[in-house]
């Protein structure tokens, strides 16, 4: 390449600046250098207006520089075997699994990649028990679960069986999960990071719920660490990127991002024709975060110090990852003519070292050395949270079976050759006649590796990851809290949202469960009623409230407060369900019994965060969600995209989940009460929804039968029995939530203008009575024999005579999905369709559940059992004013 005279002054010009500046860093250190930067960046602004182009990014080079480095607290050579052996097992379950039964899956190149990232972790960092008794908590990368189960195998953890049963989880004996699901293996993964995506967010969450334990002085202040392993391509997922604000905004200097850039997803490049590491930089360096860049291995070092004039850091940042991706595959040849073939200069830099060992020069993400200083450094930093962008090969060590090439993600077979390969390139002994059974290798425990490794965790506090109920329970739940909503209203007008308020504002008080309450809300506090929270438990802020608010002068001003109890969020269902998760799960992870409640609108609950709450219910998350302002027909006015009709429905997967659409205040009071009894007294895996209305009714007394509590709880009970004993014609009605009312109001028509006794029972929940049916038929099924079981709905409504009536707020499936169990005949009213903006007459109308088409229906069904004739019908279609040719509501 020509070059000119200029181009000449200008290279002598600039390594004029850089032996100044190299004076100055060896007299006044970085900091005086920084500000001397600084300084001359402003002054040439001021005198000249030489505007600095903006960059978000450093150069494509390692954040720590070699003099920086600490130096290794460990023998290299131990680990190094270490992880050989952890490689070799972790490939080899993957690979007898699937010689075993075909197809059944797994990865080998994600932990191939991550290997060094994760053992210089376990060997060095990764505290099961702090100095002070704290720990550290740590998001596994869900697809590198093979290395961690291989290296637990190591540890004399699980044994030999186990591994062979690697995703054969219902082999004798059991085997090991696919991919971390503490519900699963609950004594040994602690959170389910394989839905890519939901670990970053949940580990930010969590690191902001640790310090608000600290500050509320719920537990010590100890400096434990929240890891979080992620993989580059995963850093797509919006959820992964949605919340990194809030971690450099509440100065989360407990958490760490690792991510392991080996370019590659499942498909192809991260992103071929640009570089992840520099747009991730610039992405968390924008966001606040401390970002540690792990790129060039110590075989780098001196290439980089010699490149006085930066040519081949200008180089290294011009290649793209795509680019970078196929030097894995070439030869060193290629390599060098590739990149450093761009310039004389440059190919002059490397011409001392062989293609051999150009091709070998290792990436940062691979050098313990460089991994080693980057987590020092990051659990060292103050003020902020950290991310480690480490690159990587994917399925390195797997040569021509995978190493960097597109199809490596899906690679779970190795031919003997390829096993061989693998085995000899990381020293394992185990003879060739042997490998074509892929067999796990564990030295003694009296070997070298194996007293190192354990020594290793001994120091750290023992092995990780283990998940276990660290928490005692709760004696009991005082009655005192729950009594008065038993009362009813006296004819008040009160919602089940007010009740259910009033009760959380009760439950605050008390001097025991009082601080373990977590209130979380995604900024719909007003919406709910909930301001007077403010004022009475302080909403948390990490810095105290450093404004005066505006609302001062008030009773309910806006109070934020170091100790603040809510979890005010935001606008952000996903961030404030981490919190619920982080609060519903301390009672393992840390040891206390937080119980949360986190209130929301009801439209986004389930449809918009439901892999959340799926990842919650296989992590044994225990608290309440509400869904507030429930109910197609109830929230009025707001239309189609807030009027919630299916939220039950959508309930209905998540089988630790229990489910309730309560119509009573006294309803709410028991389903609570026995929640947080079941949950933090009997320590059961089971968590809570619950929705309430904002329509203000006359709540009743609870009526006085000592089966009361029980039903609600089952799930149904009879309410309000009709007072016509003389009646020929009889029928039941069922009713949930607000519609509860609307039944209500058909029973006394029915009764008064049609002559039909009718009785009222209130289902609180029908995902309780069908899994229950459910549960009797299985038993009946697998017992052909014995007495057959009866399911309490059919217990429960036997005897009862007439056609039975279901309405609710909610869609027509749900009742009928119990169809079957129902001694008689069974309509369904419901809310099926898309809502509107309108008021709740006209919307019940609409949706034919209010109290007219409640007794069209039932005057219907009566029909069909010819108790009544076709005239009585056509009558009360005018009479109650139905239209018969209104629209569909379930298709328009
Ligand atoms: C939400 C979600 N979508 C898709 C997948 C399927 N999937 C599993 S691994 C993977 C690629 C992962 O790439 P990356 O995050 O870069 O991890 P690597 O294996 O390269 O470390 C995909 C698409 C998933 N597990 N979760
Ligand atoms: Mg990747």
């Amino acid at each position: 390449m020509a070059q000119t005279e200029s181009d000449g002054l200008e290279v002598l010009e600039t390594r004029e600046w850089v032996d100044s500046l190299d004076y100055v860093l060896s007299r006044g250190g970085p900091n005086r250098a920084g500000r001397l930067l600084q300084q001359l960046a402003l002054h040439a602004r001021t005198a000249a207006g030489v505007n600095l182009p903006f960059s978000a990014t450093t150069p494509y080079q390692n954040t720590i520089a070699p003099a920086q480095q600490p130096p290794f607290p460990g023998s290299q050579e131990m680990e190094r075997r270490i992880k050989s052996l952890v490689r070799w097992n972790a490939l080899a379950m993957v690979v007898r699994a699937n010689k075993i039964q075909e197809g059944i899956g797994g990865h080998i190149s994600t932990f191939a990649s991550a290997a060094t990232l994760y053992e210089v972790a376990f060997n060095h960092f990764l505290r099961a028990k702090t100095e002070t008794g704290d720990r550290d908590v740590v998001y596994f990368q869900g697809h590198a679960a093979p290395g961690i189960y291989a290296r637990a195998y190591l540890e004399g953890r699980i044994p030999k069986e186990k591994l062979q049963n690697f995703r054969r989880e219902l082999k004798k004996g059991g085997g090991l999960s696919s991919y971390p699901h503490p519900w699963l293996m609950p004594d040994f993964w602690e959170f389910p990071t394989v839905s890519m995506g939901l670990g970053p967010i949940q580990a930010i969450y969590h690191a902001r719920f640790i310090k608000y334990l600290e500050n509320r002085g719920l537990k010590p202040s100890t400096g434990g660490k929240v890891w979080a392993f992620l993989g580059d391509g995963e850093m797509d997922e919006p959820e992964s990127l949605g919340s990194i604000t809030l971690a450099s905004r509440e100065k989360l200097d407990n958490l760490i991002f690792v991510v392991n850039c080996n370019l590659q997803r499942l498909d192809g490049p991260v992103r071929g024709n640009g570089k992840i590491i520099q747009e991730l930089e610039a992405i968390f360096r924008g966001a606040g975060w401390n970002v540690i860049k792990v790129i060039w291995g110590t075989d780098w070092d001196n290439l980089i110090e010699n490149d006085r004039d930066g040519l081949l850091v200008k180089r290294m940042g011009e290649v793209s990852d795509g680019q970078y991706q196929k030097y894995f595959v070439e030869s060193g040849a290629y390599f060098r003519q590739n990149l450093f073939g761009s310039d004389p200069r440059l190919l002059k830099m490397v011409e001392h070292l062989s293609d051999e060992q150009l091709a070998r020069m290792r990436l940062g993400g691979h050098d313990p050395i460089k991994v080693h200083a980057a987590y020092r450094a990051a659990v060292e930093h103050s003020g902020q949270p950290t991310i480690i962008l480490a690159k990587t090969i994917k399925g390195y060590g797997l040569g021509e079976a995978g190493e960097g090439k597109n199809i490596t993600h899906q690679q779970k077979k190795l031919n003997d050759d390829e096993l061989r390969l693998f085995r000899s390139r990381f020293g394992i002994p185990i003879p060739d006649a042997e490998l074509h059974e892929a067999p796990f290798y564990r030295p003694s425990d009296d070997s070298a590796e194996i007293k190192y490794l354990q020594a290793r965790r001994q120091q750290l506090g023992g092995y990780m990851p283990e998940r276990k109920v660290r928490a005692t329970a709760l004696q009991s739940v005082p009655d005192a809290h729950f009594e008065e909503f038993h009362k009813g209203t006296d004819g008040r007008e009160v919602s089940t949202t007010m009740v259910f308020v009033r009760l959380l504002a009760k439950l605050l008080r008390d001097p025991e469960l009082g601080k373990l309450i977590v209130p979380i809300i995604p900024d719909e506090a007003r919406t709910f009623g909930m301001e007077a929270l403010f004022r009475q438990v302080g909403i948390y802020s990490n810095v105290g409230q450093l404004y005066e608010p505006v609302d001062m002068d008030t009773l309910l001003y806006y109070k934020e407060a170091k100790n603040g109890q809510i979890l005010e969020e935001g606008i952000t269902e996903a961030g404030s369900v981490c919190s619920f998760i982080a609060a519903g799960t301390a009672y393992s992870n840390h040891g206390i019994n937080t119980i949360p409640f986190f209130i929301y609108y009801s439209m986004f609950g389930f449809q918009r965060i439901g892999d959340l709450i799926w990842a919650a219910a296989d992590m044994r998350c225990r608290g309440f969600l509400i869904g507030g302002t429930a109910g197609r027909t109830t929230l009025a006015g707001e239309g189609l995209q807030h009027q919630d009709g299916h939220s039950h429905v959508l309930a209905l997967p998540v089988p630790n989940l229990l489910a309730y659409d309560p119509a009573f205040a006294y309803e709410i009071a028991i389903i609570i009460q026995d929640g947080i009894r079941r949950m933090y007294v009997n320590g059961e895996s089971i968590f809570y929804y619950l929705t309430v209305t904002n329509e203000p009714l006359p709540m009743p007394e609870m009526p006085k039968d000592e089966n009361i509590r029980a039903g609600v709880l089952k799930g149904l009970y009879r309410f309000k029995a009709s007072g016509k004993t003389d009646a020929k014609l009889r029928a039941q009605l069922l009713g949930s939530g607000t519609i509860m009312f609307e039944v209500l109001k058909a029973q006394q028509i029915l009764e008064e203008k049609y002559g039909v006794a009718a009785d009222v029972w209130s289902v609180t929940s029908y995902k309780q009575l069908y899994r229950d049916a459910n549960d009797c038929e299985r038993w009946n099924m697998l017992h052909p024999a014995d007495p057959a079981k009866v399911p309490y709905l059919t217990q429960t409504l036997q005897g009862a005579s007439g056609p039975f009536i279901a309405a609710s707020d909610y869609m027509k499936v749900l009742p009928e999905s119990l169809g079957k169990w129902v001694p008689g005949q069974l309509v369904s009213l419901g809310t099926d369709g898309f809502g509107r903006s309108e008021g709740r007459a006209s919307l019940r109308d609409f949706f034919e559940v209010d109290a007219k088409h409640i007794v069209l229906a039932t005057l219907v069904a009566l029909a069909r059992e010819k108790q009544i004739g076709p005239d009585v019908l056509k009558k009360a279609v005018q009479e109650l004013g139905i239209n018969p040719e209104k629209a569909n509501p379930a298709i328009s």
